[in-house]
This record gives structure tokens, C-alpha cells and sequence, in this order.
């Protein structure tokens, strides 16, 4: 899809990850991240760690500081270049709290009550803190204040993306045209990537590929893929295999063909397709994994990026909360 579009179309692209595990996963890889490279070279990027989401699931500094650092490893190691990019933390540019409070001023409670992921966690029983509830109106917050057009995410954000288009409408119905009204990126082929037993690929279901585990546990989870029970001489659906579909965003057009054509044609086992697929993956990743190990040795360069990012970050932040307070009427100087 996003070779279709133009720096034009896109304008600026802004997203971001939460750093609520010790490493993304190939989901987040897929679903967003690699997607970041990709619309980089296209249009002007910004992306975010965003470590105020992630406070609503991790309660200890110290792993909420290793997650943000591991986020922005990375994010280098997939390729983004921070000359070009603006990658910064959350949290290093507060103005997105402020203007969370203005836009939950506008934001339906019902709307908040419907959200998936709000939901979700309720009927799980959870403990639900309010940030759970609030995190649709933060995420708004985030995109708008830095006047996102594009934002790449993975289906699981669609509601999201939804709930801030309308509330950056009902602003600007309200205080005149401050927001532009972001439109979601989201792909048919990576929308939802499958996790080993097929269901989506999430840190909660404990079902995920870590991005740069070593490549012997990889191996091992790849294995564990679920498929279904036919035997290695019976023809197989290429489209109905979760190994192929994590496959198919590895490979090349021609070796996709290839290894299509043996699933039809029956006497490959399950194994094959599983082995073929660690391979495919071992070739994009591995120098990705020995340049975020080399990224992760070094906190201070790792603090310098940061530092940089959450600079330029902020430039664009105070030029919108101006805008912002000015049409609500709040924060100017007397
Ligand atoms: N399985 C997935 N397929 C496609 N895209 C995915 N994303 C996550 N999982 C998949 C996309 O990755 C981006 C970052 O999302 P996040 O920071 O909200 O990560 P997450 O949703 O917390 O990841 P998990 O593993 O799904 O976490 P839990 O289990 O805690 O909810 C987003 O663009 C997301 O769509």
C-alpha cells in the first residue's frame, strides 16, 4: 500500500510503540515498525516511545527506563536514521498531558466505555486502572499535537485512530480549524500478524516472537507455529497456514510461488515450511539483531538521540498547545 503513496498524500506520518515489554515483537515489526522505515523515506517521520501509554501496564522504573532504552535501540536498528526521523520519548515533552485534559473535556464518556481494549480488559477481570480508560484520549492527544496526517498501525488501532478523527472534528467544529484529521495506515497484508497459535500476536497472550530473541529460540517457536493435521503426503492451502503467512512477509515473490506450489502439491511436511520460514526470517533480522546489540551498548549515544528527538519534538508541540490555548481561551500570559 505504501508504495502507492506520495510524500504529498502523506504529509507528515507520525506513530509510535509503548514500551511495555523487554522487546517488540515481529507484530510490532510487521504491523508498524518496518512499515516507519518505509513512509521515513518517504515523508517527513516522527516517532514516538511511548513510555506515558505504557504506565498504564508497568509499574516499576527501572522497567519502564530498560523498555524506553530497548524501544529506541530499536528503532535505530531497524534502520531509522535520526537525522531524518524525529524519535524521541513521550514523556520528555509534557505539553501532550495538557493537552489530553483539553481534549477529554470534549470527549464522550460513552465513547471511552466502548473501546475494545477498555472493554477487553474488563471482561478479563483485570484490574483496570483509569489510564486504561483514558488511553484513547492520550493517544488522540499525541497525534494531534504533533499535527500527524499518517498514522501506520496495526488493526488493533483502528477504533483508536477512529475515536481521534472524530474528536479532532468535534474541536474544530467547537474552536475553529486547529487539527488536521489524521488518517490511519493500515495494510490488509499486516494488519493483523498471527502469534504462534494463531490468534493475534500479543505480549498479553503470551504467543509472540520476540524481534531479537537469539536464533535458537526463534527456531523453537517457529516449530510450535499451529497448524492444522494433515499428513506430510496430503496437499495443503497455503492461504490457510499461519507459517505462510508470517512467510510471505519475509520472502521474496518468487520464493513465496515456490513454496506455495509444494504446499498444493503435497509431501511437505509442516517441518519444511517451518524451517523455510526461520530462514526467510534469520535473513532480514539477523543484522538487524547485531546492530541493536551494538545499539544497546551504548546508553549514552542512546540518551543523545533521545535528547535531540525530544528538542525538535517539542518545537512543534509549542506551536500547536499556542494555537490550542488561544482557541479555548485558557494559559495566555497575563
Ligand atoms: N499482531 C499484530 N499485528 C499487527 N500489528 C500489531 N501491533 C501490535 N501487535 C500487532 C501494532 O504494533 C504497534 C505498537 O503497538 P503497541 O505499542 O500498542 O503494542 P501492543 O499493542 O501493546 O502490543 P501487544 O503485544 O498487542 O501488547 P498487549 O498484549 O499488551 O496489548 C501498533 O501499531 C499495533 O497495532
Amino acid at each position: 500500500m505504501e508504495k502507492a503513496l506520495d510524500s504529498k498524500k502523506l504529509g507528515r506520518v507520525f506513530s509510535g510503540i509503548q514500551p511495555s515489554g523487554s522487546q517488540v515483537h515481529i507484530g510490532n515489526y510487521l504491523g508498524a515498525m518496518r512499515r516507519f522505515v518505509r513512509l521515513s523515506k518517504l515523508s517527513e517521520t516522527i516517532v514516538c516511545i511511548v513510555d506515558l501509554h505504557a504506565l498504564t501496564s508497568v509499574e516499576k522504573r527501572e522497567e519502564l527506563e530498560k523498555n524506553s532504552q530497548s524501544l529506541a535501540a530499536a528503532y535505530l536498528a531497524i534502520g531509522l536514521d535520526p537525522e531524518e526521523v524525529v524519535i524521541f520519548r513521550q514523556s520528555d515533552v509534557p505539553a501532550v498531558c495538557e493537552l489530553s485534559w483539553y481534549l477529554a473535556c470534549q470527549f464522550p464518556l460513552g465513547l471511552l466505555e466502548r473501546a475494545h481494549s477498555f472493554k477487553d480488559a474488563r471482561a478479563k477481570n483485570e484490574s483496570v486502572n483509569a489510564g486504561r480508560m483514558f488511553y484513547p484520549i492520550l493517544m488522540a492527544a499525541d497525534i494531534l499535537l504533533y499535527r500527524g496526517n499518517s498514522v501506520p498501525v496495526g488493526a488493533d488501532q483502528k477504533q483508536h485512530l477512529e475515536m481521534t478523527r472524530e474528536i479532532a472534528q468535534r474541536f474544530n467544529h467547537r474552536f475553529g480549524q486547529v487539527f488536521p484529521i489524521p488518517e490511519p495506515l493500515i495494510e490488509d497484508a499486516t494488519g493483523v500478524i498471527p502469534g504462534l497459535d494463531g490468534r493475534k500476536m500479543s505480549k498479553s497472550y503470551d504467543n509472540y516472537i520476540g524481534l531479537f530473541e537469539a536464533p535458537k529460540r526463534v527456531r523453537k517457536k517457529i516449530m510450535k507455529i499451529v497448524t492444522d493435521s494433515k499428513a506430510v503426503e496430503e496437499a495443503k492451502d497455503p492461504d490457510e497456514c499461519h507459517v505462510f503467512a508470517l512467510y510471505k512477509l519475509f520472502a521474496g515473490e518468487d520464493e513465496c510461488e515456490a513454496l506455495a506450489e509444494r504446499y498444493r502439491a503435497g509431501g511437505m511436511g509442516y517441518g519444511e515450511a517451518k524451517q523455510e520460514l526461520f530462514e526467510a526470517m534469520e535473513r532480514e533480522i539477523a543484522p538487524l539483531r547485531e546492530s541493536y546489540e551494538s545499539w544497546i551498548s551504548r546508553p549514552d549515544d542512546l540518551r543523545d538521540i533521545l535528547k535531540a528527538g525530544a528538542g525538535r519534538a517539542r518545537v512543534i508541540a509549542e506551536e500547536t498547545m499556542v494555537q490550542v490555548r488561544d482557541a479555548i481561551g485558557v494559559g495566555a500570559v497575563l
